[in-house]
């Protein structure tokens, strides 16, 4: 056997993938850390406490951080291997500037000149709307703050929006509605306490992998499980009851199950009438959803409607869980308020063990949705509608009113503006549409029109290959700040190291940007603590309000949740305790939606579902995981989940090849055969570029209140294409 012979950077890559633990001075060597950071992990909005080692300004490792409450320690598969993509020979440590061989590194004045001299020119053609601004919610509060200031003072535009847009925002505009406030009601710490659970439309131990072990706390001290879900994801597997819904089916089968509970009296009339609106409307509308009318909309056998209604109904204490399953649908503020008209009926929340949450997406979802980055959005979550708010902020900002702009389109809308011509230059930051957002052919198309395109990012994704200037920004743990997790508990980021070569903190890069537009004095920060105590104090007196809290407070309390608007308040784990809600009249509402279909139904021509989402070791469109060789051996390539049913209907065995095709053109992946999904529906996961990304047939219909677009059905067909190249996965 010949011996290995391991000597450069090269070889260590070649041998083991992309790894930190090569170090040019002592090779092989990982050696003892100089320093261990508290910081959090920078993936999914769990946001687990971690420990990074770090040494000689590189992050060689992680060790657990047992006393950080949400975690305690623990961490999920992408949360170990989180640390392995700092060193990756991908990295941008320049800027880049595109020229007819491709993109050369230039200096930062020449790549932000060229992005600065792109701005004044199509603004002056065009006017101030025609520049776009992209933003992201992996990023801290304090960017999310600053992209906001950016586009309305910088920019001008009223055009920003941010890749929340696809994730989180039908959950948040139903809060609204519903509560009249956005963010979790319970601190995770309940969930443990309660005796009954609905977890609808979340992969939670794929996705949410360390909240798993509250349910099963919960389950340990009795309580039962619903999952409501089109496939058995691993949480269902030990669920009390599982309930199979057609894709689509989730405003429907909460009426249905509603209708159960008024039948027999498991409601709380008492609440109903002193603390909400709107139910004699709800009352009157699921009526008419009997078990068997739901069952023929949902594909949810009628008994288990009924079961359902038994275990929530009359139970003492309920928590009710979603993620993107029911809200990634053109109905998805309608689903997400059917099920909160499950926990008004009951009256249980406010309570410790009995509320409701929205499990938020992204490392930063919650907090990257509060702080103004959004087109209807002002700092502290005012409304840039509200003649009241754009005074407030105007004044604190010390700009005009009048020269605050007013609403813009939204993130997809963005997109599709530029395929018409109308918006004409685009700044994006933390996002990477063309394999985010729905029909890719047509976000291709619209990046083809920019006259102009600036990307900021550590990876050169593969939107920002279509980009005239890349900056090259900062990883989660080469800045510092904070963000908020899904419980709306704001939490430090601690820096590790300093960004590699030339690239720079993002929020510089946005600040030197600003200051060539001739806006630096609005831009005069020299560390994120300032843009911190700056938002915290626009914040103050609005809905999402920070104004009591610090960096060392959140350090020594271990986050804060808000609203905490004074220095001495303590933060707020649990929202509506007095049984007040943050509409003016103090009540909740209720909402009466009827069922309505999927933006596309199956036909003749497309005769099944299909769905798209995520895997454990997967994170978004891949950008970060796919560079982590770990993580890419356990879910190499996208897979076409189906069921042995169908399968055999179309001739398909476990590994072929088979043609996955809408009405926006077609992928050919390998079928995963598997019982644990609806045999009416298939289901594969997006996190690929390319010829095989999901997102190139899916459908962009939007919700018409979120914007959100349709992730989770449109109709499809399959056919066997041949045998799985390279021998198959069964080989
Ligand atoms: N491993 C991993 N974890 C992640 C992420 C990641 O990319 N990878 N991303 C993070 C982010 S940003 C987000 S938003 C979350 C997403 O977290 P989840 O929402 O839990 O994940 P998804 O896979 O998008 O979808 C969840 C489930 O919805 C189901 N579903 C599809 N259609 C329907 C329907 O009509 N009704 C119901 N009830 N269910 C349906 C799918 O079968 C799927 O199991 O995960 C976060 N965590
Ligand atoms: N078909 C289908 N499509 C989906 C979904 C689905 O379920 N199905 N889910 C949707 C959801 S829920 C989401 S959240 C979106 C996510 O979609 P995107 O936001 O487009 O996905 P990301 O992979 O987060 O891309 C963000 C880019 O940000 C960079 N980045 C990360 N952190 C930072 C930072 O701190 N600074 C800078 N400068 N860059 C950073 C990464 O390198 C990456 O290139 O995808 C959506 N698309
Ligand atoms: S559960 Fe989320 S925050 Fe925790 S380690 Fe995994 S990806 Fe990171
Ligand atoms: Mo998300």
């Amino acid at each position: 056997m010949a011996t290995l012979t391991l000597k450069t950077e090269e070889d260590y890559i070649a041998a083991y993938g992309p790894t930190l633990n090569y170090s040019p001075a002592g090779g092989w060597d990982r050696g003892e850390p100089d320093r261990l950071v508290k910081t959090h992990c920078c993936f999914c909005g769990v946001q687990c406490g971690i420990q990074l080692k770090v040494k000689e300004n590189r992050v060689i490792g992680f060790e657990p951080w047992e006393e950080f409450p949400v975690n305690q320690g623990k961490l999920c598969p992408k949360g170990v291997k989180r640390y392995m993509q700092n060193e990756h020979p991908d990295r941008l440590k320049a800027p880049l500037l595109r020229s007819e061989q491709g993109f050369e590194e230039t200096t930062w004045d020449h790549a932000l000149d060229r992005t600065a001299t792109a701005i004044k020119s199509i603004q002056e053609r065009y006017g101030k709307d025609s520049f776009a601004f992209l933003g992201g919610a992996s990023m801290t509060n304090e960017k999310a703050y600053l992209n906001g200031k950016f586009a309305r003072i910088a920019l001008e535009t009223k055009n920003i929006d941010y890749n929340g847009r696809l994730c989180m925002v039908s959950a948040g505009a139903a809060n609204k509605k519903a509560f009249g406030i956005d963010r979790a009601a319970n601190p995770w710490s309940d969930i443990p306490k309660t005796d009954v659970i609905i977890l609808a439309g979340t992969n939670l131990a794929e996705c949410f992998p360390i909240l798993t072990d509250y349910i099963w706390k919960a389950r340990d001290n009795g309580a039962k499980i619903i999952v409501v879900d089109p496939r058995i994801t691993p949480i269902a597997r030990t669920a009390d009851l599982f309930l199979p819904v057609r894709p689509g089916g989730d405003s429907a089968l909460c009426h249905g199950i509603l209708h159960v509970m008024i039948l027999n009296g498991w409601i709380d009339e008492a609440f109903i009438s002193e603390h909400t609106e709107d139910w004699p409307a709800l009352k009157k509308l699921v009526r008419k959803f009997t078990p068997a009318y739901t069952e023929k909309l949902t594909g949810v056998p009628a008994r288990s409607i009924e079961k359902c209604a038994e275990l929530w109904g009359p139970a003492k204490k309920s928590m009710l869980l979603h993620a993107r399953g029911i809200e990634h649908h053109t109905k998805g503020v309608e689903n997400v308020l059917s099920y909160i008209n499950l926990v008004l009926a009951t009256g249980r929340i406010g309570k410790e063990g009995s509320g409701y949450g929205t499990i938020t997406g992204q490392g930063n979802g919650q907090g990257g949705r509060e702080h103004g980055q959004r087109c209807n959005q002002l700092p502290g979550g005012r409304d840039i509608n509200n003649s009241v708010h754009r005074e407030e902020i105007s004044k604190f900002w010390g700009i005009e009113e009048t020269a605050l702009p007013g609403e813009g389109l939204t993130a997809c809308e963005i997109i599709d503006a530029i395929e018409a011509g109308e918006i004409k230059g685009l700044l994006s930051i933390s996002f990477n549409p063309l394999v985010s957002i729905p029909d890719s052919q047509r976000t291709r198309k619209a990046l083809e029109k920019l006259e102009f395109y600036g990307a900021i990012d550590f990876f050169l994704n593969e939107t920002a290959r279509y980009a005239d200037v890349v900056l090259a920004g900062s990883l989660q743990e080469e800045d510092h700040g904070t963000v908020t997790n899904g419980e709306g508990r704001c939490i430090r980021l601690n820096q590790s190291v300093t960004p590699p070569g030339n690239a720079l903190p993002d929020w510089k890069i946005i600040c030197d940007l600003a200051d060539r537009l001739g806006k630096g004095r609005y831009f005069d920060y020299q560390d994120p603590r300032e843009m911190f105590s700056e938002l915290s104090a626009a914040s103050k007196g609005g809905p999402i309000d920070y104004s009591g809290m610090t960096y060392e407070r959140i350090e020594s309390e271990q986050g804060i949740f808000w609203p905490c608007p004074q220095p001495e308040h303590p933060g707020t784990p649990r929202l509506f305790e007095k049984g007040q809600f943050f509409h003016d009249d103090g009540k909740a509402r209720f909402h009466a939606f009827d069922y309505r279909p999927p933006a596309e139904d199956v036909d003749a021509e497309y005769p099944l579902l299909f769905t798209t989402g995520r895997v454990v070791s997967q994170y978004l469109s891949g950008t970060q995981t796919r560079r982590i060789g770990s993580l890419v051996d356990q879910y190499p390539e996208p897979l076409c989940e189906m069921h042995p049913h169908l399968a055999e209907k179309l001739g398909v065995e476990d590994g072929d090849q088979v043609r996955v095709t809408t009405r926006r053109g077609s992928i050919d992946v390998p079928a995963q055969v598997v019982k644990t999904i609806r045999p009416d529906t298939v289901f594969v996961p997006y996190h690929w570029p390319g010829k095989k990304s999901a997102n190139l047939i899916t459908n962009r219909a939007l919700d018409p209140i979120s914007k959100i677009p349709e992730f989770k059905v449109c109709s499809c067909r399959v056919e066997l294409v041949g045998p799985h190249a390279g021998g198959g996965r069964k080989a």
